[in-house]
């Protein structure tokens, strides 16, 4: 078969992040819903998938195939990858609507706390080949009135140029093109990296099957993903894109925003770059 790109596997792409979100839920905030909001919503919720069984009318072995469906996402380790493949953006859009400052996107399943510390101006940690165009994103932080954020912590992480996360893809070392960033005094930054690819859900699990069962593709456009924080301020979860880049118009994943893509341009010696800023909201 000859294709542009191998199909990665689930076990080698990393889908099953399930251990991970166990071992962080402590980290994470899991709300405490009182009974009435979660029966409000879990009806809510219900009623969509019953009203579209009766709109299509869903026959039994098609219930069971979903029943099978389910299972397997689950026994896959698929759940984070799903929900917040198909779920996440619309929990964001509301977060959204009242964050002022840099646009948000998800956080999809591949973060990792407590990553190596870097200076304001540095590069990713990375394997001695290391594949790819070097990148250098630059930027300050900021307050709303505009106050730079020194000590702000700019924490990226993103795949490699064949689409890989470390911590995730079992032959990437761990710690691979991620880390925490530390603002100088101006609250600049300059971070050294190299251009990720395009992210495609592996074709050979649950989540990949249905995506294949539906006819979409499996693609998201490549991106960076930059958590920032800086006391005192509401931290902002984004994601960085790229112009002219495939996948942009059609994320499987429905998380791009136009004020969220960056154009970085050659600057002679073979780097590109590309300036970005962060505006905080005070919390
Ligand atoms: C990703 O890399 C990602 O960012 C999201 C949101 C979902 C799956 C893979
Ligand atoms: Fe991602």
């Amino acid at each position: 078969m000859t294709t542009t790109q191998e199909s990665p596997t689930a076990a080698g792409s990393g889908a099953n992040a399930s251990e991970n979100f166990k071992a962080s839920a402590s980290s994470q905030e899991i709300a405490d819903t009182p009974p009435e909001r979660v029966a409000a919503i879990v009806t809510d919720v219900l009623k969509g998938v019953h009203d579209a069984i009766a709109k299509h009318d869903v026959s039994y072995p098609e219930f069971q195939a979903a029943k099978a469906w389910l299972m397997a996402v689950g026994e896959g380790g698929e759940w984070p990858l799903f929900m917040d493949v198909f779920v996440e953006h619309a929990v964001e859009a509301q977060v959204a609507a009242s964050q002022q400052g840099t646009k948000g996107s998800i956080l999809g399943p591949y973060f990792l706390p407590d990553q190596v510390r870097l200076g304001s101006t540095c590069k990713l940690p990375r394997r001695d080949d290391e594949k790819g165009t070097p990148l250098v994103l630059s930027g300050q932080v900021r307050d709303l009135d505009g106050t730079p954020l020194g000590g702000a912590e700019v924490d990226i992480w993103h795949a490699d140029a064949d689409g890989y996360y470390s911590g995730f893809a079992p032959h990437v070392p761990d710690g691979n093109l991620r880390g925490v960033v530390v603002t100088d005094d101006e609250g600049r930054f300059a971070i050294e990296t190299v251009q990720p690819a395009p992210y495609q859900i592996p074709t050979d699990g649950p989540t990949g099957q249905l995506i294949g069962a539906a006819g979409w593709h499996p693609w998201r456009p490549a991106h960076l993903h930059i958590q920032v924080r800086a006391e005192g301020h509401r931290p902002i979860t984004t994601q960085l894109y790229f112009a002219g880049g495939e996948w942009l118009d059609s994320d499987v994943a429905e998380a791009t925003k136009p004020e969220l893509i960056i154009d970085p341009q050659d600057d002679g010696t073979g780097i590109r770059r590309s300036t970005y800023d962060f505006v905080l909201e005070s919390a």
